[in-house]
C-alpha cells in the first residue's frame, strides 16, 4: 500500500489529491504523518511474530467482560460465521456515500477494482438488510453448545453483547463507520451494544498489530492495478494476519492466490479470482466499503493531460496551456512533499510523481489505461513459453540528464540495486516476489530467512559467503548483454502482473556510473549489505535525480517547491511545456486564491471545500464506466451546491465563462474494508 501524501486531518476522504485524477485519497492507513513507516506493505508481516509468552489471562479492553454475559463478548466472537454475516448485513453503505462522500462514491462489491481480472459486478455482496442480519444472529452459536442463538436462552440473541469499535482519533470516516454499526445493531436487538472509541493513532495501530481489536477498518491504496495487490493483503498478507484468519481458511486463499498470480491470461485469472470472491463473501471475511469517485479540477486552458488513475500524481510532458499567468510553466498547488527521489526507496505518491517525470521505466502505461503497456526504455520484449524468462531489448541512444548513455547494464544494475536495497519501508517487496517466489518478499529472506528483516546491523553480521550468495542469486536473475542490447530477467514463477509491477517508479532506470560516483552501491557482491534497508534521510539519492525522462530536476526545496525543466536531449517526444512547478501550499485558501488568480493550473481540494470551487466549473467531463474513460467535456451553465453528486451541475449547450474543467465520476483506486478479528488476543 502506497502512502498518500495527505496530511491526516483532512479526515474525510479528502478530495482529489491529484486534482482531476480519480485517486481520491480515501483513508488509506491514515495519518502518514504520525506514522513514518506507514503501513509497511509487508506481505507476510514477518516482523510481528511475538513470542507467545505465558501471561496471566488479561482481559481484552475492547470486549467488555470478555464473556457472553450481556456485558461483553468472548475472544472467539467473530470466529462464528453468523456473527460476521450479521454484522455485514448491518452496515449501511448509502449513509457512507451521502454523508462522508457527499454522494460521490459507489459501493465496493468485491476487493478487486474495475479493469482487473477478478472484478465482477455480478459477484455476491452484502447490502444493508437488518432482517437478514437478525436471522444470522439467531443462527449464531457463540457459546458453542450446538444450539443456535435463536433457541438458546444463554446465547447472543437473548444475552446480547457489548464490544468496542475503535477508530483513530480525528478520522471522522472511521468514526462514522463505527456509529453506523452501533445504531443498526442496536436497532436489530437492543441488547447489542457497540461502543465507539477513539484512540490516538499509535495506540490504535499497536492494538491492531497485537490482534486486540475485534473489528477494524483496513484501508488500502493500490500499488499496481492488479487483483493480486488487493487479494493478498486482505487474506494471506498484512490484514489477514491482523484478523487472525484460521490457517485452513488462509490456506484456501493462498492456493487461489498462487494459482491466480501465476497465470498470464487475464481470462484464466478471472476464473480463479471468481472463486476467491465467492469464498471471501461466503466466509464474510470482511466487507469492502466504497470507492470514492473522481471530482478533480483543472483550468480550462490546460490541454493534453492524461488522467490515468494509477499514475503517481500527474505526468506532465503531454500538457500544454493556453492561458494563465505564465504560459511556460505548469503550476500544481499541492499539499504533499517528496520523501525521497531514490526510485528504489520512494513509496509515496508525492515522491512518485517527481520520479515518474524525471526517471523512466522499461514500459509505461498506455494513455489512461491501467492495464495496457507501451515501450519506454525497452523497445520490445519477449517471454519464454512458460512465462518465466523475460528478455527486454533496450532502447539505444538514450541520454541521462547528466550526460551518461543508457546501456543494458544500467537497467540490470538498477533492478539489482533495488532488490538488494530491499527493506519493508520500500516498494521492493513488489519486485522481490516475482523474482524470488511468493512470500519471499525481501532480500533478507535469501540471506537468513528474514532474521535480519529491516535491520542492516543484523544483516551485515551474516557470514560473508551467505551475503555474497544472495547477491549472486540476484545477479543471476537479471542479466545484461550490452553487445546484444538486451536484459534478461528470470522469474521464480510466471507472474501475471509483471509488466504492471515494473511500470511503476520502483522500476526506474538509473545510470550506474553516476550512481556509483554519487555514493551508491558499486555493483559488487561484497558491499551490497551496506545499503540494505536504506531510509530516506540517509540515502544519497533522496535529494538528487538523474533520469532519462522528458523533464530533469531543476531543484527541490523541501517544504516549498519542486521545479522540473524540459530535458532538451530527450530521446522521444519532447515535453510540451518548458517547466513544471509543484508548489507545496498547505493552506487551502492560498491554493484557491492561486487558482482564481490564474497562478495555479491544478490545486488539491478537500471534499468539504468543493462547494466553494464548484461554482467556478465551466465544463464537466463525466466518466463513462462502459468505456472506462471520461467523455469529452460539456458546458455547465449553473451549479447548485445544495444538491449532491452530479445533480449539482446543470449541463447545457452554450459555453460558460467559468474557468474550470471538472473531471467527474471515475472510481478511485483505494478503499476501506471492515474486517473482523477471528481470534482476539
Ligand atoms: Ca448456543
Ligand atoms: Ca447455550
Ligand atoms: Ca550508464
Amino acid at each position: 500500500m502506497r502512502k498518500f501524501y495527505w496530511l491526516i486531518a483532512l479526515v474525510i476522504v479528502a478530495s482529489l489529491a491529484l486534482s482531476a485524477c480519480t485517486t481520491p485519497a480515501v483513508e488509506t492507513e491514515a495519518p502518514v504523518v504520525e506514522e513514518p513507516v506507514a503501513e509497511e506493505p509487508v506481505v507476510e508481516e514477518p516482523v510481528v511474530e511475538e513470542p507467545v509468552a505465558e501471561e496471566p489471562v488479561a482481559l481484552n479492553p475492547y470486549l467488555g467482560s470478555n464473556k457472553l454475559d450481556g456485558n461483553g463478548a468472548p475472544a472467539t466472537f467473530f470466529d462464528d460465521i453468523h456473527i460476521r454475516r450479521g454484522f455485514s448485513y448491518a452496515f449501511d453503505w448509502q449513509t457512507v456515500v451521502d454523508e462522508i462522500y457527499q454522494g460521490e462514491a459507489v459501493q465496493s462489491k468485491v476487493l478487486s477494482l474495475v479493469g482487473m481480472p477478478g472484478y465482477d459486478p455480478d459477484a455476491p455482496f452484502y447490502t444493508m438488510d437488518l432482517e437478514k442480519a437478525a436471522e444470522e444472529f439467531k443462527l449464531a452459536d457463540v457459546d458453542k453448545d450446538g444450539i443456535p442463538a435463536g433457541e438458546d436462552p444463554d446465547d447472543v440473541w437473548e444475552m446480547g453483547f457489548r464490544l468496542q469499535m475503535a477508530y483513530n482519533t480525528g478520522n471522522t470516516t472511521r468514526q462514522i463507520y463505527a456509529e453506523i454499526m452501533q445504531a443498526n445493531l442496536a436497532t436489530i436487538n437492543e441488547k447489542f451494544t457497540v461502543e465507539v472509541l477513539g484512540l490516538p493513532w499509535p495506540a490504535y495501530l499497536a492494538a491492531q498489530r497485537a490482534h486486540k481489536i475485534p473489528i477494524m477498518t483496513a484501508g488500502w491504496q493500490e500499488d499496481i492495478h492488479d487483483a493480486h495487490n488487493w487479494y493478498q493483503p486482505y487474506t494471506t498478507g498484512t490484514y489477514g494476519n491482523r484478523q487472525n484468519l484460521p490457517d485452513d481458511l488462509k490456506a484456501q486463499f493462498k492456493a487461489l492466490l498462487d494459482e491466480g498470480v501465476a497465470l498470464v491470461d487475464p481470462a484464466a485469472r478471472h476464473e480463479v479470482y471468481k472463486g476467491f470472491n465467492q469464498l471471501y463473501f461466503d466466509q464474510a471475511v470482511g466487507i469492502p466499503v466504497v470507492l470514492a469517485t473522481s471530482h478533480g479540477y483543472e483550468q480550462k486552458w490546460i490541454e493534453g493531460r492524461v488522467l490515468n488513475p494509477i499514475f503517481s500524481g500527474d505526468y506532465y510532458p503531454t500538457m500544454t496551456k493556453t492561458g494563465g499567468a505564465d504560459l511556460t510553466t505548469i503550476v500544481n498547488a499541492s499539499m504533499g512533499d517528496t520523501d525521497t527521489l531514490d526510485p528504489a526507496l520512494a513509496y509515496d505518491t508525492a515522491s512518485g510523481e517527481v520520479i515518474q517525470n524525471v526517471y523512466e521505466t522499461l514500459v509505461f502505461y498506455d494513455g489512461i489505461a491501467t492495464d495496457k503497456f507501451i515501450p519506454q526504455l525497452a523497445e520490445s520484449w519477449t517471454t519464454s513459453e512458460d512465462g518465466t524468462v523475460w528478455t527486454f531489448t533496450i532502447r539505444q541512444v538514450v541520454k541521462f540528464h547528466d550526460g551518461g548513455d543508457l546501456t543494458p547494464s544500467d537497467v540490470a544494475y538498477s533492478f539489482q540495486r533495488g532488490l538488494l536495497q530491499g527493506g519493508y519501508s520500500s516498494p521492493q517487496w513488489l519486485l522481490a516476489e516475482p523474482f524470488f517466489g511468493v512470500g519471499m518478499d525481501d532480500i533478507s529472506g535469501l540471506v537468513d530467512d528474514f532474521a535480519s528483516a529491516d535491520s542492516r546491523e543484523t544483516l551485515v553480521a551474516n557470514p560473508a559467503d551467505k551475503l555474497v550468495a544472495a547477491c549472486e542469486t540476484v545477479k543471476s536473475k537479471i542479466v545484461a548483454d550490452d553487445a546484444a542490447g538486451t536484459v534478461t530477467m528470470t522469474l521464480a514463477q510466471p507472474w501475471g502482473p509483471f509488466l504492471a509491477t515494473i511500470a511503476q517508479s520502483w522500476g526506474s532506470v538509473m545510470d550506474m556510473e553516476w550512481t556509483v560516483a554519487n555514493g551508491g552501491w558499486d555493483g559488487s557482491c561484497d558491499t551490497w549489505q551496506n545499503y540494505y534497508a536504506m531510509v530516506s534521510a540517509d540515502d544519497p539519492f533522496s535529494p538528487i535525480a538523474n533520469g532519462t525522462g522528458p523533464y530533469k530536476l531543476d531543484h527541490w526545496t523541501p517544504g516549498e517547491e519542486t521545479v522540473l525543466v524540459r530535458f532538451d536531449e530527450y530521446w522521444g517526444e519532447p515535453a510540451k511545456t518548458e517547466r513544471v512547478a509543484i508548489k507545496i501550499i498547505s493552506e487551502f485558501g492560498t491554493r484557491f486564491a492561486m487558482m482564481q488568480a490564474g497562478e495555479a493550473d491544478f490545486i488539491d481540494v478537500p471534499v468539504e471545500q468543493r462547494p466553494q470551487v464548484d461554482i467556478y466549473v465551466g465544463e464537466i467531463a463525466i466518466y463513462d464506466p462502459e468505456a472506462n474513460a471520461y467523455k469529452d467535456p460539456v458546458p455547465v451553465c449553473s451549479v447548485n451546491t445544495d444538491l449532491l453528486g452530479l445533480d449539482r451541475f446543470e449541463v447545457c449547450e452554450t459555453e460558460s465563462d467559468q474557468p474550470l474543467t471538472l473531471y467527474y465520476g471515475r472510481p478511485g483506486l483505494s478503499q476501506d474494508v471492515l474486517i473482523y478479528n477471528f481470534l482476539v488476543e
